[in-house]
């Protein structure tokens, strides 16, 4: 498939994601949420991608945010559609059964550092910027961008952040904990090839249950959530993978997991 405003290539078992609007600092216009939407749709059922990798174009921006300029003539009602349009987006990530990694450089503002939160790793580079400007803008991260930093890093930070607007380095996102593996620039590509192949390593049985789990502890009471884990463990634990798991522990051997 021809994709206007994304690439997408797959090399072994990973899957790489590049939104590709270096001109607007790979800003995300309608075209890019449908087209994400629609690409990971099809990425969620390729039993041979183990790890998506998500990036932006070029050397400056990872993703500058949602696309100030579609923004400006929107109605409340087109603003209100635009940010379900985001949110299904970024539960879609989260619930992806394969796991998602952010290889950031430049600039992850605004909904650049929502789609970031929304994979479950994110390696940067320590040229990246973060922040969320929307208050600049009269605005604030409508799209359930205010609630994720919230669950994510703690609520000191996150109002701070929030509330001020103020850009910061890949150093105080890593000292936050926003950021996973922080490296020199020249780094990123190969840090980020590193964590791929080792989350492509693992058993995708037990990497999609963990997900589920981690998802519902983010989004369901203690109790329940509790009682998802133990159903998603139940699910692993009956694997082939898992008895490869334990049988190559005890011969001393690397396992080879085949995603059943
Ligand atoms: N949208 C559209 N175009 C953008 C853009 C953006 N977010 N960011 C950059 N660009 C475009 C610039 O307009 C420029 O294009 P031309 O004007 O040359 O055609 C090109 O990218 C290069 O940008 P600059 O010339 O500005 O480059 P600089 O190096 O001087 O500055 C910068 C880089 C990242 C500091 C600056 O571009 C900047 O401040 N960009 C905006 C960053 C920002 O405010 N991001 C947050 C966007 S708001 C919601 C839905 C979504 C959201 C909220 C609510 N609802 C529907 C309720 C989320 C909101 C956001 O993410």
């Amino acid at each position: 498939m021809a994709w206007q405003t994304l690439l997408y290539d797959r090399d072994g078992h990973v899957g790489t994601v590049t939104v590709n609007r270096p001109d607007a600092l790979n800003a995300l216009n309608t075209t890019v949420f449908a087209e994400l939407s629609e690409l990971f749709s099809e990425i969620a059922v390729d039993p041979d991608v183990r790890v998506i990798v998500l990036k932006g174009a070029g050397e400056k921006s990872f993703v500058a945010g949602a696309d100030i300029k579609e923004m400006t003539g929107m109605t409340r009602q087109q603003a209100e559609a635009r940010s379900w349009t985001g949110m299904r987006l970024y539960d879609q990530m989260r619930r992806m059964p394969q796991p998602l990694v952010a290889s950031i450089q430049g600039y992850a503002l605004g909904g650049g550092m929502l789609i970031a939160m929304a994979c479950d790793i994110r390696v940067a580079s320590t040229a990246a910027t973060f922040g969320y400007p929307e208050i600049r803008l009269g605005i604030f991260p409508g799209t359930g961008g205010t609630v994720l930093i919230d669950r994510l890093i703690g609520p000191a930070a996150a109002r701070a952040i929030c509330l001020l607007g103020d850009r910061f380095p890949a150093e105080r996102a890593y000292q936050l904990g926003l950021v996973n593996r922080l490296v020199e620039p020249g780094l990123l590509v190969a840090e980020t090839a590193d964590v791929a192949a080792t989350l492509a390593g693992y058993s995708p049985v037990a990497i999609r249950e963990l997900k589920s789990v981690l998802n519902a502890s983010l989004e369901l009471d203690f109790a329940t959530a509790r009682e998802v884990e133990i159903d998603a463990y139940g699910r692993a634990f009956e694997s082939e993978d898992r008895v490869e798991g334990t049988t190559a522990f005890v011969e001393k051997r690397k396992p080879d997991f085949k995603g059943r």
